[in-house]
């Protein structure tokens, strides 16, 4: 499906230097030296409700990424879905007596607005799970084929044993991964399954319920982690880069659909390097559409708040520590807008160089993007003290912070 326009990247001289990332699967970092085409697939919204600053900040995180490579001269491959049919979005329509398709395509529509406003990067391919149903059936088919899938009342369930690698991609232990499979989307509960951590591959039509044609799989619908599998090995193959994604996804999600793949294809890693997000919380409590507890980015859009604050506020804080959203983040992002676009539009100022490969060295340090904002704000804070005589200084800050951090001065 569209995805949203791409704001352009402004070239910066010279070129950045190589990403080196926290890789949840090896508890550690890892120098990335993709090809000159770096592939990534971030897991996309499941479009119930609209972008809250938990979300943005998540898809923050993985545009730095992008940029990151993009100024080191790489093309970027970039595949995000969209969930767009599940169980939440049905209950929700459910409960809003509103028509879930409707709820949906409402959803992504704002979301694209956001992530437009945002300055987020598009990604090539914006696929629905819906769309992707005909790609998913035959990879329920094999995995039936390969004895790695079992039906049970006519649903078809992945079992995790199929998998020698299995847990490598979270390193939980059993108890661990049953308390959060239950917590997120999994059924450990049901009885008559082989293993309780065993996750959903097709669910059978259920009355009320949208089904398509499954094939020898019967009429259903697809389970989760096999929708990003489909997406991603239709778009990217095997051996991609980065799998990106809020932590909470690191089990079951990322964890299933790597076992998923590595079975399917008896290939492995489904991908490099598995990056997640900390975890945005609002009064002591990690915002989420099933607690209510949201700061959505459209409603502050709406109450006059410029999108380069919205952002700003998000790069103030390391993706990987979970942080609080507070209304003093938001008003101290908006003073360092202020003052950066008031030094940004003097004719001339100190120079630029430096700090351009400041900028650089900090997003390659794990996305360090405080350390950034902190180096932009010195080089601001010299401006306004002593200012300088290099008349390309401004303009060189300006498509630097743009291009690296996408935020428009
Ligand atoms: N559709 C699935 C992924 S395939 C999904 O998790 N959708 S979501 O709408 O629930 O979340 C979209 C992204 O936002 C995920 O990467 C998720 O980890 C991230 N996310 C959700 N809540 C937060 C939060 N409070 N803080 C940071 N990231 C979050
Ligand atoms: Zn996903």
């Amino acid at each position: 499906m569209y995805a949203w326009p791409a704001s352009e990247v402004p070239a910066l001289p010279g070129s950045g230097r190589d990403l080196s990332i926290h890789d949840t699967a090896t508890g550690g970092r890892i120098n990335l030296t993709p090809g000159p085409v770096a592939r990534i697939y971030v897991c996309g919204i499941t479009p119930y409700d609209a972008t809250h600053m938990g979300h943005a900040a998540t898809y923050n995180a993985f545009d730095l990424v992008q940029r990151v490579w993009l100024d080191t001269k790489r093309q970027v491959h970039y595949v995000q879905n969209v969930t767009d049919v599940d169980d939440p979005l049905l209950e929700r329509a459910q409960v809003n007596g509103d028509d879930w398709t409707a709820l949906a395509e409402r959803e992504t529509a704002l979301f694209r607005e956001d992530m437009t406003a945002l300055r987020m990067l598009p990604p090539q391919h914006y696929i629905g799970a819906v769309e992707s149903i005909p790609g998913i059936v035959p990879l329920v088919e094999r995995l039936r084929d390969l004895g790695a899938a079992y039906e049970l009342e006519g649903d078809i369930y992945f079992s995790v044993e199929s998998d020698p690698s299995f847990g490598s991609v979270s390193r939980l232990d059993a108890e661990a991964m049953r308390l959060l499979s239950a917590e997120r989307g999994g059924d450990p509960e049901r009885p008559g399954k082989k293993n309780p951590l065993d996750p959903m591959l097709w669910m059978a039509a259920r009355a009320g319920e949208p089904s398509w044609d499954g094939g020898s799989l019967g009429r259903g619908r697809p389970g989760w982690h096999i929708e990003c599998v489909a997406i991603a090995l239709d778009h990217l193959g095997m051996g991609f880069d980065v799998q990106g994604g809020g932590s909470d996804l690191a089990f079951p999600h990322h964890e299933m659909g790597a076992s998923h793949a590595q079975v399917l294809t008896g290939e492995r890693p489904f991908a490099k390097t598995y990056v997640h997000a900390g975890m945005v919380a609002l009064d002591g409590e990690k915002m989420s559409k099933s607690k209510g507890n949201l700061v959505f980015v459209s409603a502050l859009r709406r109450d006059g708040v410029d999108p380069a604050a919205i952002r700003l506020a998000l790069l103030a804080r390391h993706y990987r520590s979970d942080w609080e959203w507070t209304d003093g983040l938001l008003r101290e992002a908006e003073e360092r807008l202020g003052r950066w676009r008031a030094a940004v539009s003097r004719p001339d100022g100190p120079s630029a160089d430096a700090l351009v490969e400041e900028i650089r060295e900090a997003l390659a340090d794990d996305l360090d993007s405080p350390a950034a904002l902190a180096a932009v704000d010195r080089w601001a804070a010299a401006q306004s003290a002593t200012g300088g005589t290099d008349e390309g200084a401004p303009g060189l800050v300006s498509r630097a912070v743009d291009a690296l951090l996408g935020v428009a001065l």
